[in-house]
């Protein structure tokens, strides 16, 4: 590959001596036509390396070979990619760029590997610079969409919506800027907000430090529209990198931060705390000396001062399914040999490093409710102010709580959250009942039954500064039955005071064996694959949709063998491909319905010997179950014919993404299914139809995009973090979301999957009101059909998918009675919508 540094830069005088002479001339020329020949032989690399030089040497040519250049990147880069030949394809990347610095083309297709390589961040840079470049380019759009989520988390515009959250903080920083406080750092600025307030109340100097690269440019652009660019110093860094007076030329006498998540300490808090103690502040009043100077003079505080941690034990169905296996059968499978299947949320007292302490959620918005089991705790106070607290965190002794039941019922999960004290005088609250918008921490638990009488024991400590709470034990009739699983068999119910130590040895010993069986035959499942085995109706769907089909198939065979007067060969198997994402069963459900070769799609190792398990105890015979990705070699092939001769019966398609959108290439992969199909083979699902509802529903909109006209604490900050907003809200929980229905469901749009000649163009839906109202939003889901009678639906009690739902750039008003119609597009498995109202066409 030429080396893009070493060209010479092309300045007027170099670029006419380059047309004269006659040696370069002659290069350009040859290589232009190698160029294109390697390209008409597909041999892409060289193609490349000759472009590269022609339009290094003569540029004039950029405008000609365009097409034929970028058509030579796409084909190269995708065979380097299918090498591994990762940073050969970015260097390929980046000498087009050089080259072609303002092609949106190129930006975007280079943002797609990025992305797939995990670089969101890089990805959804180039995705915005491709789209500014050409605002109606479709596929950056979408690109954009889909990466908008993590660029900019939807928490910003909850949290610039929160006025009582937003005039809070104002109040508290202007209070103490008022007393002194003279020189600020806000760490995690985000759009700069907390800032702006701490120069608003007249502090003389003001930092902000951001880690996020894109926050970091929002909030550079937030700071010049509001004229404080000048007068606020911000740093693209982690606070944690800080020092002075490299950055900031002395110590801070204020900081504030909102860097926080729904478990208190997620983003790190207590590491920045510690360390800006350290570096970046003045110290700290001294507690209990009385103050002879102003205060806060030369000391410095922090804004939040402190909080403190609630928790609350809690049964949840909706929690239980996702951490759980629940089901003992799964689409007439026993999953007796499945062994320990686990989520990624766990409380085990050993977390690895693969577990994520705990997840999120609005109880107030969990589908089914849930239920407390116990008065809310406190399970940790945290003084911001005082650094050796702060440091005494991770080694202070584990807590051990006792909680009287107060309900009985399932214990699924400990829910937490916290009280933030901006000062001795105003906090926020993050409570399941208060009136605002923050999620809870959920803590799943192993599930037990709890009575009223019984007195649960609650573990609290802190380690990698994640606070961690574990339900230990539970106190029954003096009886103290402990609750972790390692310790959950039988032999491992201690009476409370064990007077016989030889059999303490002998439990303990016991618990020991099922410890070591158990790490065996332990595997990890995604919360939505968990959910996914709970979900009965799903599989029960594809075992009988399963069934049907073989059936026919074998009528079908017998038929063209009776005609053909052949012997039924017994050895002949129907071949059917799961090509689901992730954990599936519907491989096996397959193999389970005999004479059938089934080939699951699923990778991981762990996972792939619970299947092996699942088969034997099930007495499917071991060679009906493969595994196809160790069959093909890349990606690319998924979509294969199972055998030179073969072709497939059934392919099980994953359709639909668990956030609620349909997943990216499904149509391509249909029709290229389709083709490997034998005759009356099928693709599953055949057809989808999509469903929506007009409603209304503010929640959605402030979860969406800064709302009203008036500026946020008297910043204009809207129009910019704005510009992150998506047309679809993904992961909704419809059936709690707040919101009026203001029609009927209606059917929106069909994919068929099975129909080659289907043509997707847009299509009109006149869906009537059934009530008056804005129209805000539509969310939207599918019916899922596997055959002409068999469905599932995507919006259902146990599903363990999510809906989505286009929010409205304008609410639509309308009355009772009302036609509005909607333009609903599919471009590339994305579907977008727009509606109209249309009064004039009346009742029909
Ligand atoms: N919390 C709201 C907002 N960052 C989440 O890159 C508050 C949520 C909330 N930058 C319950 C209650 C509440 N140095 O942009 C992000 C992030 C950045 C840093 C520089 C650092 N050490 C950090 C750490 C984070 O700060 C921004 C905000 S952090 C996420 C805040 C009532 N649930």
């Amino acid at each position: 590959m030429p080396n893009a540094s070493a060209r010479p830069k092309n300045g007027r005088r170099s670029r006419r001596r380059r047309r004269e002479d006659p040696a370069r001339n002659e290069l350009v020329s040859s290589s232009l036509e190698s160029a294109q020949q390697c390209l008409f032989n597909q041999d892409y690399g060289t193609a490349f390396v000759h472009y590269l030089l022609v339009l290094n040497l003569a540029p004039m040519f950029k405008d000609f070979a365009k097409d034929s250049f970028r058509f030579t990147l796409f084909k190269w880069t995708e065979e380097l990619d299918s090498v591994g030949r990762i940073q050969d394809l970015f260097d390929c990347y980046e000498q087009a760029l050089e080259l072609f610095p303002a092609d949106e083309v190129i930006l975007n297709s280079m943002g797609e590997h990025l992305f797939r390589m995990g670089f969101r961040d890089e990805a959804a840079g180039h995705f915005h610079k491709a789209l500014k470049l050409r605002p109606d380019y479709p596929e950056a759009r979408e690109n954009f969409y889909r990466v908008a989520n993590w660029l900019v988390e939807r928490w910003h515009f909850l949290m610039l919506n929160d006025h009582g959250r937003n005039r809070k903080y104002q109040q508290a920083i202007q209070k103490a800027v008022q007393s002194g406080c003279n020189t600020v750092l806000d760490i995690g600025t985000g759009t700069g907000i907390l800032g702006m307030c701490a120069k608003k109340a007249g502090a003389a100097e003001v930092y902000a430090c951001e880690l996020s690269k894109t926050m970091y440019e929002l909030a550079c652009e937030v700071l010049a529209a509001n004229g404080m660019d000048g007068s606020i110093k911000i740093l693209h860094m982690k606070s944690l990198e800080m020092e002075v007076p490299k950055d900031i030329p002395h110590k801070v006498s204020l900081v504030v931060t909102e860097t926080v998540d729904a478990g208190l300490f997620g983003e790190g808090i207590i590491e920045s705390l510690i360390h800006a103690w350290h570096h970046l502040l003045l110290p700290p009043q001294q507690t209990g000396v009385p103050a002879r100077r102003p205060i806060n003079s030369a000391t410095g505080r922090v804004i939040p001062a402190g909080a403190t941690v609630f928790g609350m034990a809690v049964e949840s169905a909706e929690i239980r399914r996702h951490h759980r296996l629940c089901v003992s059968e799964v689409g007439s499978l026993s999953m007796s040999a499945a062994g320990e299947l686990h989520s990624p949320v766990s409380c085990s007292s050993e977390p690895d490093d693969s577990m994520e302490p705990y997840t999120t959620e609005r109880l107030s918005r969990l589908p089914g409710g849930y239920k407390s089991l116990t008065e809310p705790f406190t399970a940790l106070d945290i003084d911001f102010n005082n650094v050796q607290e702060l440091e005494g965190l991770s080694s202070r002794e584990v807590r051990r709580i006792h909680l009287p039941v107060t309900q009985e019922g399932e214990l699924d999960a400990l829910a937490v959250w916290f009280q933030l004290h901006l000062d001795e005088e105003s906090s926020l609250s993050t409570g399941p009942q208060e009136d605002t918008c923050w999620e809870q921490a959920i803590y799943p638990v192993h599930t037990f039954f709890l009575k009223p009488r019984d007195e649960l024991i609650v573990e609290v400590s802190c380690r990698d500064a994640y606070l961690r709470l574990c339900s230990v034990a539970v106190l029954r009739d003096g009886r103290e039955i402990r609750l972790d699983k390692r310790l959950d068999s039988q032999h491992c119910e201690n009476p409370v005071s064990n007077p016989n130590p030889e059999a303490e040895l002998c439990s303990a010993l016991a618990c020991l064996k099922t410890d070591q069986n158990q790490t065996k035959d332990y595997s990890m499942l995604e919360c939505s694959e968990m959910a996914l085995l709970n979900n009965h109706d799903y599989h029960k769907s594809f075992c009988s949709a399963l069934t049907k089909l073989i059936s026919q198939l074998k009528v079908k065979w017998q038929n063209q063998e009776r005609r053909s007067g052949d012997q039924l060969d017994c050895s002949d198997l129907f071949y059917v491909l799961d090509v689901s994402e992730g954990f599936s069963l519907l491989s096996l459900i397959a193999a389970s319905r005999g004479h059938v070769k089934a080939y699951s799609s699923v990778e991981k190792k762990k996972q792939q010997e619970v299947l092996k398990r699942l088969a034997r105890s099930n007495n499917i015979p071991e060679d009906h179950l493969e595994f196809w990705l160790n069959h093909v070699e890349d990606e690319q092939g998924m979509l294969q014919r199972p055998s030179r001769e073969k072709l497939w019966s059934a392919i099980i398609l994953d359709c639909v993404e668990t956030c609620g959108l349909i997943r990216q290439k499904l149509m391509e992969k249909a029709s290229l299914a389709r083709c490997l199909l034998e005759e009356g083979g099928s693709i599953f699902p055949a057809k989808i139809v999509v469903h929506g509802m007009l409603v209304e529903s503010d929640t959605l909109l402030l979860e969406s995009a800064v709302q009203g006209q008036e500026p946020t604490l008297g910043f204009n900050i809207a129009p910019f973090i704005n510009q992150f907003t998506v047309p679809v809200h993904v992961f909704l929980d419809f059936s709690t979301l707040e919101c009026r229905h203001l029609s009927e469901s209606a059917e929106l749009f069909v994919l068929d999957l099975m129909n080659a000649t289907a043509n997707y163009t847009d299509r009109e839906v006149k869906v009537r009101a059934t009530s008056g109202g804005r129209i805000t939003a539509i969310p939207f889901w599918y019916h899922i059909y596997l055959d002409q009678d068999i469905s599932v639906s995507t919006f259902s009690q146990n599903s363990h998918w999510k809906q989505a739902a286009v929010v409205l750039q304008q609410p639509l008003e309308v009355q009772a009675g009302d036609w509005v119609c909607l333009t609903v597009k599919l471009h590339k498995s994305t579907i977008s919508m727009t509606s109209q109202r249309q009064k004039e066409l009346g009742e029909k």
